[in-house]
């Protein structure tokens, strides 16, 4: 077993920050030790990593990805290979992507089928959610099978896209009291898709067929109806804990921030494109630019209070945790099915890559402390999906999933530089205070020095246990 000192850096956790000396011993951290200590005690190890002036932070969690997602006759362009290798570079030691099954699907066919495009693929270590699309007898009993056996605990519903997706309100309730019984996360896609397919076609009979359209004919009221509809949900299934994926939209921040203050099992994550990106700068731009920054919820208009609010709501813990929703899509080819009819741009941004860095810089801007940034990208995600304290800690015995991040660097995001297979970059241009020195996944150092080191097929599936703030 190799064994690792990470020397004379600053280790963030949730509830601090200290100078610390941090000893792996193979996959595991062994030892923290005050400045000097080890030295004292005269421990060493096979390699030294000076951390001066760093910070040493658990490796990032990002709950919420999609590589090789089919969508809307494409897939999602980065590979479990290629997106897994970008979130390294990031920072990000461990993903939880999401197997999808439609209406007509056997559930455990489509977790295998997962499998099968993650195993031996992967750079660091990944999970599985699983969407159920098709809410039957049948799907409800595989949810007690994937709880039991799989070590999938958590599953997305989707309150949009009717006919692909969408699962009505009686679905809904099925499903969740099905994860009450069986302590299941329910995570939901809150829009209003049957209201929100009533507004394309009426911008689409008008012509209006460019890419803010997008975003107009998904207004945030119908997020914030929809949130709110899934918590009565969640507490008629008898308070099942909901965890509303991808928020965007004060009025469902709000419905969440109710939800809570009732005492109800309800968690909230948001994404960096909700807290930086405004409809103006971004969709609204001529030709065809603004199919760029296509997602759902779409981006927000900066005229409203959206994003301090969602700011304020990870300060508070209303938003417990910002994943990405990674789901990238070239702009040619893919993003161009959409030209004459913004209802075909293919749904997703890619971000993976970028996580770490963008909520860092609410550190830089004062808006969250160094704590929250580690808790909202690591320790909370670790504990919402059942992965902690293997992932999200710096502690003996947890996972040697340790990133290193130098706050003295900086770099400017752009598809020139960055590892995600896709061919533009949202936040091409996009200066950034602090970078990533080094990543170390279970015990292997796969970034150093703006070097790759790792490979495909290090990652492992990690089953998950429950969501950790109800047990
Ligand atoms: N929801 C997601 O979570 N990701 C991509 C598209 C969508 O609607
Ligand atoms: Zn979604
Ligand atoms: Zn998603």
């Amino acid at each position: 077993m190799t064994t690792l000192f990470i020397r004379s850096g600053t280790v963030v956790s949730s509830t601090g920050v200290a100078p610390m000396d941090v000893l792996v011993d193979g996959e595991t951290i062994a030892a923290l030790y005050a400045p000097g200590a080890a030295q004292s005690q005269g421990i060493t190890a096979d390699r030294d990593i000076d951390a001066t002036g760093k910070y040493v932070i658990p490796g990032g969690v990002d709950v919420h990805t999609h590589m090789e997602m089919p969508f809307g006759g494409t897939f999602a362009s980065d590979t479990f290979e290629t997106g897994t290798t970008a979130a390294a570079w990031g920072g990000t030691t461990t993903i939880i992507d999401f197997a999808i099954q439609h209406a007509g699907e056997r559930v455990q066919d489509m977790l295998a089928e997962w499998h099968a495009k993650a195993a031996g693929n992967c750079a660091i270590d990944y999970g599985f959610h699983q969407i159920i699309g098709g809410v039957d007898d049948e799907s409800l009993k595989a949810m007690d099978e994937l709880v039991a056996h799989e070590g999938v605990t958590s599953f997305k519903l989707f309150m949009a896209y009717p006919g692909v997706l969408l699962s009505d309100d009686g679905a809904i309730l099925r499903a969740m009291q099905r994860a009450r019984d069986i302590g299941a996360t329910i995570m939901m896609h809150a829009e209003n898709g049957m209201a929100i397919d009533v507004l394309i076609a009426q911008r689409l009979s008008l012509g209006q067929t460019d890419p803010v359209y997008h975003s107009l004919s998904r207004p945030s009221p119908l997020e914030g109806e929809a949130t709110h509809r899934a918590c009565v949900l969640a507490s008629v299934a008898g308070n099942v804990p909901l965890y509303i994926v991808h928020m965007s939209a004060s009025e469902a921040l709000e419905a969440v921030a109710s939800a809570r203050h009732q005492g109800a099992n309800v968690f909230a994550e948001t994404c960096p494109q909700y807290l930086y990106f405004t409809i103006e700068e971004t969709l609204a731009q001529p030709d065809f630019e603004g199919a760029k920054w296509v997602c759902s919820p779409p981006v927000r208009s900066g005229h409203a209070h959206h994003q301090s609010d969602l700011w304020k709501g990870l300060r508070t813990n209303e938003l417990a945790v910002v994943s990405t929703d990674h789901c990238p899509f070239c702009f040619k080819e893919r993003r161009e099915l959409g030209l004459g009819n913004f209802a075909r741009i293919p749904n997703g941004l890619g971000g993976v890559e970028h996580r770490m860095d963008l909520i860092y810089q609410g550190v830089v801007a004062g808006q969250l402390s160094l704590e929250r940034w580690v808790e909202t990208c690591s320790v909370t995600p670790a504990r919402m999906f059942g992965l902690y304290p293997r992932k999200g800690a710096i502690a003996p015995g947890s996972d040697a999933d340790i990133v290193i991040y130098d706050p003295a660097a900086a770099h400017t995001l752009s598809a020139e530089t960055h590892h995600m297979a896709i061919d533009y970059s949202a936040w091409e241009g996009t200066s950034v205070a602090g970078s990533v020195a080094t990543v170390i996944s279970r015990g292997s150092v796969i970034v150093e020095g703006k070097r790759y080191v790792g490979r495909k097929g290090h990652g492992r599936f990690q089953k998950r246990g429950l969501c950790q703030y109800l047990t």
